[in-house]
């Protein structure tokens, strides 16, 4: 690298800097940064990367640089961010960053038209040719497609994932109702499983796989959602600066003065679970009372985020009421929806006291205060989690399918997750992503890899981390941490410490668990070991405080509870409970708290989805969080190039920079461009064909190689060749002129 040109060395905001090498030691750089001479630093020589020649260059496709490394990938993606290109391909990897404001026309009808049939690289960079590729590879092949969309919270996911949908569904939509229903359902599931956080004013608390269904001729016929793991904490109590579920304070904001009366509305401030207050009542434990000091003073509740100025709680009302009426409900059932949001609202404010005797409420008075308190959120949990499955599988009504071909199915689910205090949530979000890092791997790096051996290229192996026996630790059987907390579960007096503890013992000298006290690694060394534990991620080490765990990974309700639910004089709210997962195990067990585990329907949906992912054609979409102030036109190049990393791309770069990341068949390019041909080659075989093409072409070898079966083109060459041979006739009649001549 020291050949007197800059190179890329780390800045603790921007990521990297420009600067020179001025000495080389054993196994750092001193390098003098360009806009500060005379100031040198040193930086260890595996965070120093060569500088393409002009850093104000960028290019649609990563792979078409000089240099594949990080910090040519943040330079090109901060450099076409700052002229709103939001999107750039690490070959057919797209990278999206969220610009925070609208594009003009960047998803017009326009742009929609415009990347329709174009294969990828043709035009700039963008979710609309993602989305494009997935139809015709969905086509072409006869499979079914997947487009895996991740990244943090706030990144963007769930836009470009609606993005897709449109632009899917206007396409190749069969012109009739479910075209619009599909697009149409989201406000209605962003509503109950969407809500303020202080990442994002419309965070997911869910993930979900939404699959296009299409026909034998490629038409849309109908849709499918799948939803996973709704937060349910939420729904009895926020953290500072954030809401609970969106429809809370939308039917409380938008609801007619005739229905208010009805459903005994009033403003949010008076419902406990939305004026934050819950904890008051009830802050016996440590974490509580953490949370209780750590509130502003009732002012802050007041003006805080229950009327957020961001947020249009009454015009987003209207918005989700037109949705509804769209697709096909009718007043009973969104009154019945309403009725039940506000059912929760109203058992938030039931307060207990302690009277010795046994008058009061029936279900609830053989316990002690804290008790009926917690009976009650366990109540209001359950009956909002019942509320939104149901929402989900009422949507799934309305766009039904009898006959479907192939499906395109795009997943929006939250990236990995490390927050200053991670719980139960948190370790399953990151276990889901251990498994589409393993399959992203799969997919990209090691199918990449077979594929250049099998056709005998001999490029040089990438190593890359397996993650199996991460994935292992959580969900191995018996010995997997999911099974050790499940084993907990089913105690007579199930603990937090006690399942800490056996994960620890069962797991003493995994390379991916550390207890807390020992690690360097984690910020939360005082925690005990009976307190926590650290994972080494893929992504990074993350210490897991496992407090509420036990309480956590049980979706089961007290047994009093679920009778007094199905014995509702309401039909709906039975109905909501009549097709529980209560197995008569449950029901012999009456009085005590029976178990069902959240973490292993979890395991079960996850490998279910993988299994569908693994039988799919995939594309990935990489969603980027520019900053943390939610504000358009500030690129934090240090956390930019954090999620990159996170999400693998560094391994990918170096894959590429080695290797040939486009590829077509020599059957395929034969049927493509014969029509452009003269007789006597159409003659000849595909493979023939096709040097004869390359040979007048008179293309760089250094930009292909043929392998046994395809042709392999170096990063951003195949898009340049396909230029060629579509769209410059002039040139195409020269060379068919030299391809006759080279024959003879
Ligand atoms: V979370 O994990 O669900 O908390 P997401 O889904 O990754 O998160 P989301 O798509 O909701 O993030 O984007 C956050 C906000 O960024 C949106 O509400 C928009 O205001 C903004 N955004 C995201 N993408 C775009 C875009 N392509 N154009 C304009 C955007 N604004
Ligand atoms: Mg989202």
């Amino acid at each position: 690298m020291d050949d007197g040109k800059p190179v890329w060395a780390p800045h603790p905001t921007d990521g990297f800097q420009l600067g020179m090498i001025v000495d080389i030691g054993a196994d750092a750089l001193t390098i003098e940064p360009l806009n500060q001479k005379g100031k040198t630093f040193l930086a260890p020589m595996s965070q120093v990367f060569p500088a393409e020649d002009d850093v104000n260059k960028h290019v649609d496709d990563n792979c078409s640089l000089m240099y594949l490394n990080e910090a040519t990938l943040l330079n090109n993606v901060r450099v076409r961010y700052n002229k709103d290109h939001i999107y750039t391909y690490v070959a057919n990897i797209l990278i999206a960053v969220n610009p925070y404001y609208d594009i003009p026309k960047l998803y017009g009808p326009d742009a929609i038209k415009s990347y329709q049939g174009k294969s990828l690289g043709t035009l700039p960079p963008h979710v609309f040719a993602i989305a494009d590729k997935a139809y015709r590879d969905m086509k072409v092949l006869k499979m079914s497609q997947s487009i895996i969309v991740s990244g943090e919270s706030g990144a963007g996911k769930t836009e470009n994932t609606k993005f897709v949908l449109r632009y899917l569904t206007t396409t190749y939509g069969s012109g009739q109702d479910i075209d619009e229903r599909i697009v149409e359902a989201n406000p209605l599931l962003e509503a109950f499983g969407n809500a303020k956080t202080v990442r994002n004013n419309n965070s997911s608390r869910f993930g979900k796989f939404v699959e296009i269904h299409f026909n034998a001729k490629n038409a849309v016929v109908g849709g499918f959602v799948s939803h996973y793991l709704l937060e349910k904490s939420r729904i009895c109590m926020q953290s500072n600066d954030e809401r609970n579920y969106h429809i809370f304070y939308r039917l409380c904001a938008g609801a007619s003065e005739d229905l208010k009366k009805k459903l005994h509305l009033d403003s949010p401030d008076s419902f406990r679970y939305l004026n934050r207050g819950c904890t008051r009542y009830f802050a016996s434990k440590d974490s509580d009372k953490q949370i209780m000091q750590n509130r502003k003073s009732p002012e802050h509740i007041k003006t805080g985020a229950l009327k957020d100025p961001l947020l249009d709680d009454q015009g987003d009302f209207n918005r989700m009421c037109v949705a509804m009426k769209k697709i096909g409900l009718n007043d009973t059932e969104k009154l019945d929806l309403f009725r039940v949001v506000a059912g929760v609202l109203h058992l938030g404010n039931i307060d207990f006291e302690e009277t010795g005797s046994s008058s009061g409420l029936h279900w609830l008075v053989p316990l002690k205060v804290e008790q009926a308190n917690n009976a009650r959120d366990a109540l209001a949990k359950a009956v909002y989690s019942r509320l939104f499955d149901h929402v989900v599988k009422r949507v799934n009504q309305c766009f039904p399918f009898e006959i479907s071909s192939n499906f395109i199915g795009v997943l929006d689910i939250a990236g990995f997750e490390y927050f200053e205090h991670n719980s139960f949530e948190q370790f399953c979000i990151n276990y889901c992503n251990e498994k589409l890092q393993q399959f992203f791997n799969e997919r990209i790096l090691k199918e990449e890899q077979e594929l250049y051996q099998k056709e005998g290229l001999g490029v040089n192996e990438v190593h890359y981390v397996d993650n199996q026996d991460c994935i292992d630790l959580v969900e191995a059987k018996l010995v997997g941490i999911l099974d050790i907390l499940d084993e907990e579960n089913r105690l007579p007096q199930p603990s937090d410490q006690h399942f800490a503890l056996a994960v620890h013992s069962k797991h003493k000298d995994h390379f991916r668990l550390t207890v807390p006290r020992k690690s360097k690694l984690a910020v939360h060394r005082n925690l005990r070991d009976d307190e926590g534990f650290i994972i080494r991620h893929f992504a990074g080490a993350v210490c897991y405080e496992t407090t509420r765990f036990v309480e956590k990974n049980n979706d089961a309700l007290h047994m009093s509870l679920e009778s007094l639910v199905c014995e509702s004089k309401d039909k709906f709210v039975r109905e909501l409970f009549e097709n529980s997962n209560t197995s008569k195990d449950t029901k012999q067990k009456a009085g005590k708290l029976s178990f069902i585990s959240v973490g292993n329907k979890f395991k079960t949906q996850l490998n279910l989805l993988l299994e569908k992912l693994r039988s799919t054609g995939s594309s990935f979409i990489r969603c980027v969080k520019p900053n943390l102030r939610m504000v358009s036109h500030q690129f934090e190049g240090a956390l930019i190039l954090s999620q990159l990393q996170c999400s693998g791309m560094v391994s990918v770069l170096d894959l590429m920079q080695g290797g040939f990341p486009s590829r077509a068949p020599f059957h395929e390019l034969y049927n493509m461009y014969k029509q452009y041909m003269p007789a006597k080659l159409t003659r000849l075989n595909p493979r023939l064909f096709c040097k004869a093409l390359f040979k007048a072409l008179g293309l760089n070898d250094n930009d292909f190689k043929f392998g046994l079966t395809r042709v392999f083109f170096r990063p951003g060459k195949f898009a340049e060749f396909d230029q060629i041979m579509k769209s410059d006739p002039d040139h195409l009649a020269e060379l068919l002129k030299k391809v006759n001549k080279w024959l003879i």
